[in-house]
């Protein structure tokens, strides 16, 4: 009776931890768009970063947001991963965000932001995935419709577009 609990117990317990373990960080198979360094616990390449392709963002936690932005004319539908989210996955250790776009734009964003707002990556705007001469492939959005005092320079600075990295400070 002992014996047999202990064996239930145990097997419970590996189950529950290959799914804690297949909810790690898999391995892009696609072009690699964004890549997460610095303070993390879950990397999926040797130099300890984890990279991203398309469909690892998508499966995150993926919102829709429709707002209007002070770079774009009316309201639009954005989609993409909920950037708390992303620093689930990734295990994010630190509080702060070094964004770094293609150009070479960059910006610091407070973790706080990700948890006070639902800030996404947005990856499609209208349906439509975002192109690098489009804010794309990955902007961070500020829901601005739905929290109209988010509308001020500081999170414009925030707001970077055509993101490739970002560094966990
Ligand atoms: N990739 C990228 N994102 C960016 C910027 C940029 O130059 N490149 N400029 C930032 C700043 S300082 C502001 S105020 C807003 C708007 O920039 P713009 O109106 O000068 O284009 O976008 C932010 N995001
Ligand atoms: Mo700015």
């Amino acid at each position: 009776m002992k014996t047999y609990s202990v064996v239930i117990l145990i097997s419970f317990g590996l189950t529950v931890f290959s799914s804690l373990q297949a909810k790690e960080l898999s391995v892009p198979t696609g072009r690699v768009i964004l890549t997460v360094t610095g303070a993390i616990s879950n990397t999926n390449t040797a130099n300890k970063t984890a990279e991203f392709d398309r469909q690892m963002l998508m499966d995150l936690d993926v919102i829709t947001q429709q707002t209007e932005t002070p770079w774009t004319e009316g309201i639009d539908t954005y989609k993409g991963p909920l950037l708390r989210s992303l620093l689930a996955v990734v295990g994010a250790k630190s509080d702060t965000l070094f964004v770094q776009a293609l150009n070479d734009y960059n910006a610091l964003v407070p973790v706080q932001d990700s948890y006070d707002y639902n800030l996404i990556l947005a990856m499609e705007m209208n349906g439509k995935p975002m192109g690098v001469r489009n804010k794309g492939p990955l902007f961070l959005l500020y829901p601005f419709k739905e929290s109209p005092e988010l509308n001020n320079e500081v999170i414009h600075n925030r707001s970077v577009w055509q993101i490739k990295a970002i560094n966990v400070e």
